[in-house]
């Protein structure tokens, strides 16, 4: 499946049909009549071409990384190789979750270019969300998938040797990760030329972040674990726009941005893109009914997301944790197991407190950094889109400076309830 040979060059519809032709199991998957295949370019997100291919007999889905970042362009150079980390965290994730990712049927190293599984009927899961649809199979998937991809790459369930090899296998990926560490948490707090907010009504939110140093404190220490906390193999980047969905099924996509880092960081993306889609429904055209039922499936959402990952975390760790950390010979006896388990219980109180302060920093870096989310975006009137990304900060920079006051997911969706209503000044304005 993998190949290496030949130099890298963007192929657009005509080379992408030449190359595609070329590869005899593609061929048999598409149908034998290249000429007729069709190729379209949907690529929406951030850095990369996205083709769906399709022929007489079935469809590809084709990415290849740019040599920069798409949103920018040429003036911000990308490696390549991030396609090779995304190939290989897609590989890992399919064995650990499977039926949760996209099935892979050819990699080019050289051309930085991986040939997917079609997912269709599915949408991206954050598209769905701005329209009001809810996915009554996400829970129990993206839990099992947080679940799974975690423990199983964690000290828990590795030897020590087998993480280290782990992390080794993708500390290249340092770039990716420095836009994170640039991007989520650096960026939203100073002044950096990428920045961008709802002007004139965040000016004085913004300004606040930049001056305010406790805040520059949390996300620092944030920033600090982001960088120095190998726990295990993280998907980097899983917000709604890394999900496409059915009523009955769900695709992780895109873990370019994986890497070994604090589980929190992933699954505090999760909350966080679902709580923004909560503030973002204020702000839709939506009716009544319609508004609150939906609403209402988000916040339930958020709590089960959290509970539902933290028993299916729990339950592989008291089935067998196979890793070098908490060595079964210190907890024999009943004694050692009532020790361990509270210790446990302690291990998901920290995860927890990884999780809401994650999940601030990601809210935050949507509304004043450089890449901000469709939720926000598609509400035209910029007033009211202000109100919405108002309420989401409030919540934000709460979970980041008390996080005390969160000491479980019921205390998140319960202040986010209370902010549904909240205006802020400017909105009597
Ligand atoms: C320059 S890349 C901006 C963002 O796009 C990706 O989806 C990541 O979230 C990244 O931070
Ligand atoms: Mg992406």
């Amino acid at each position: 499946m993998a190949e290496g040979q030949g130099d890298y060059r963007i192929l657009h519809e005509a080379a992408l049909r030449d190359y595609l032709a070329e590869q005899p199991d593609l061929v048999t998957l598409l149908g034998a009549e290249p000429v007729s295949w069709s190729i379209t370019e949907v690529g929406d997100g951030n850095l990369n071409l996205v083709f769906i291919v399709k022929g007489d007999r079935g469809g590809v889905a084709v990415k290849q990384a740019l040599p920069y970042v798409r949103l920018v362009g040429e003036s911000w150079p990308l490696p390549l190789s991030r396609a090779h980390y995304e190939y290989l965290s897609l590989s890992k994730q399919a064995q650990l979750a499977p039926g949760l990712v996209p099935a892979l049927r050819h990699h080019n190293e050289a051309l930085a270019l991986t040939v997917m599984e079609l997912l269709e009927p599915h949408i991206i899961m954050r598209k769905g969300m701005v329209a009001g649809t809810q996915y009554p199979r996400f829970v129990d998937d993206i839990t099992t998938f947080m679940a799974r991809t975690l423990f199983f790459t964690s000290d828990l369930a590795l030897s020590a040797a087998e993480k280290k090899q782990g992390i080794a296998a993708f500390a290249g990926n340092h770039a990716l990760c420095k836009i994170t560490e640039d991007l989520i948490f650096t960026d939203p707090y100073r002044i950096a030329e990428q920045n961008r907010w709802t002007a004139p009504y965040l000016d004085a939110l913004a300004a606040d972040l930049r001056d305010d140093m406790d805040l520059h404190v949390a996300i620092s220490r944030l920033k600090l674990k982001f960088m120095a906390s190998p726990e295990a193999l993280l998907h980097g980047d899983l917000h709604t726009g890394s999900i496409m969905v059915t009523d009955s099924q769900t695709r992780v996509i895109d873990p370019e941005f994986a890497f070994y880092g604090p589980m929190g960081f992933d699954v505090g993306a999760v909350l966080a893109n679902l709580l923004m889609a909560y503030f973002a429904s204020a702000g839709h055209e939506r009716l009544p009914g319609e508004r609150r039922a939906f609403e209402a499936w988000v916040l339930e959402t958020v709590e089960q997301v959290w509970t539902e990952f933290a028993r299916k975390f729990l339950d592989l760790w008291r089935a067998g944790a196979a890793g070098d950390a908490y060595p079964a010979s210190l907890f024999a006896g009943e004694k050692g197991a009532a020790r361990l388990e509270a210790e446990r219980q302690a291990y998901m109180q920290r995860l927890f407190a990884d999780t809401v302060g994650f999940a601030a920093a990601k809210t935050i870096r949507r509304i004043f950094g450089l890449a901000h989310n469709i939720d926000f975006e598609l509400i035209e009137d910029p007033k009211r889109r202000a109100i919405s990304e108002a309420r989401a900060v409030r919540l934000a920079r709460a979970m980041m400076l008390e996080a005390g006051a969160f000491p479980t997911i019921a205390d998140v969706t319960g202040a986010a309830r209370k902010l549904r209503d909240w205006q802020p000044e400017f909105a009597a304005g």
